[in-house]
Order: C-alpha cells, then structure tokens, then sequence
C-alpha cells in the first residue's frame, strides 16, 4: 500500500497591526503562532500610506466602515506602523485564522489572538490586532502587495528578471 502524503504548503500574510504594535503584543502574537510550528520567510516593519491600506482592503471599499478602517491600519489611532510578516508550512492559511481568530474580537475564541487582545471602541472600530490572509488568492495577493520577491528567504510564487531603474535612498 502506498502512503499519501498530504503536504500543502502555502504561504500567508500576517500583519501585526498598530493597536498590537503599541500595546507592546509583537511578542506575545508571534510565540502564540509560533505553536503552529510555520517557518517565518519574511519581515519588515511598513509604514502604511494611503495607497497600500486602500489597496490591501480594496474589496472593502463599499463597507460602511471603510474609511475607518483605513485610517486604523494607517495608524493615526495609534501609530504609523505594521510588523508584516509571512509565514509558510502546510495548511498556512488555515492554521494561522485558526489561531488569529474571528474578524469580531467579542465573538472570537477567548484563546485565540483577536479574543486575547482585541476590542470594539465605541465608534465601532474592529481593533483586533492582527491580519491573517483568509485564502490561497489572498494570500498571493497580499503577499505579492507588501512585498518583493527578494525580501523573502524563500518565494513559492513565479518571479521574472526585470531591469529596474529607480533612484532611491542610500546611506551617507
Ligand atoms: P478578516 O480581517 O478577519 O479577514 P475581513 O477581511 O472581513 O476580516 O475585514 C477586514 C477588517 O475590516 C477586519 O479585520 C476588521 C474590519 N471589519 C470587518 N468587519 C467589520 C465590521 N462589521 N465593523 C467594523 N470593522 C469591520
Ligand atoms: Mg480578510
């Protein structure tokens, strides 16, 4: 008899959002999905604009609390910026909602990060502290939104070569 062997693996995109950042959580967020056993491939810290949080949310745009949200992760509640990372193993995507969480704080489990850590304010805001892509098609989108190929340690989506010609800042 053969043995199947299961092995799916993804990648996805958590971000550590500014009402974790400044509530002192990076810690605690990472060691509780460091139990899901994934490997890190990518960090960094971001500081949102405009046009990266309208376009990470950008199937959003017609909710009542689109403007809300954006500002949120924009940090002017709090601060302006996000710990980015992603993280690859089997079942990835999965896993880490899992341990994230549901999207309301008040109905997510109590162990869960978003139960743990997050709240409602009374304008409504969802503060629940951490991203986590929901599917394969988001994950490869926001992973390809928020970073470049080379910023991972390891990339499971195409890459090409492409000559880029660009001024930007370097150390003096
Ligand atoms: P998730 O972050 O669990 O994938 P989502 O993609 O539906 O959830 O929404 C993105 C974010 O928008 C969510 O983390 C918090 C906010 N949000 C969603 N539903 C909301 C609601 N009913 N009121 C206020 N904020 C909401
Ligand atoms: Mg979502």
């Amino acid at each position: 008899m053969t043995e199947t062997i299961s092995d799916n693996i993804e990648q996805t995109l958590v971000l550590i959002k500014p009402d974790g950042l400044v509530k002192s959580l990076t810690g605690n967020i990472i060691d509780k999905l460091s139990e899901s056993e994934l490997v890190i491939v990518g960090a960094k810290m971001v500081s949102v604009d405009k046009d990266l949080a309208e376009t990470h949310y950008k199937d959003l745009k017609d909710q009542k609390f689109f403007e809300e949200l954006i500002q949120y992760i924009m940090g002017a509640y709090h601060t302006r910026r996000v710990l980015a990372l992603v993280y690859e193993g089997e079942n990835a995507i999965q896993r880490v909602r899992h341990i994230t969480g549901d999207t309301n704080p008040e109905k997510a489990s109590p162990t869960s990060l978003r139960g743990k850590y997050g709240r409602i304010t009374t304008s409504g805001v969802f503060e629940n502290v951490v991203h986590a892509s929901s599917s394969f098609e988001d994950a490869k989108r926001e992973i390809q939104l928020w970073f470049k190929p080379g910023e991972l340690t390891k990339v499971i989506f195409d890459t090409k070569e492409e000559e880029v010609t660009k001024k930007e800042a370097v150390w003096k």
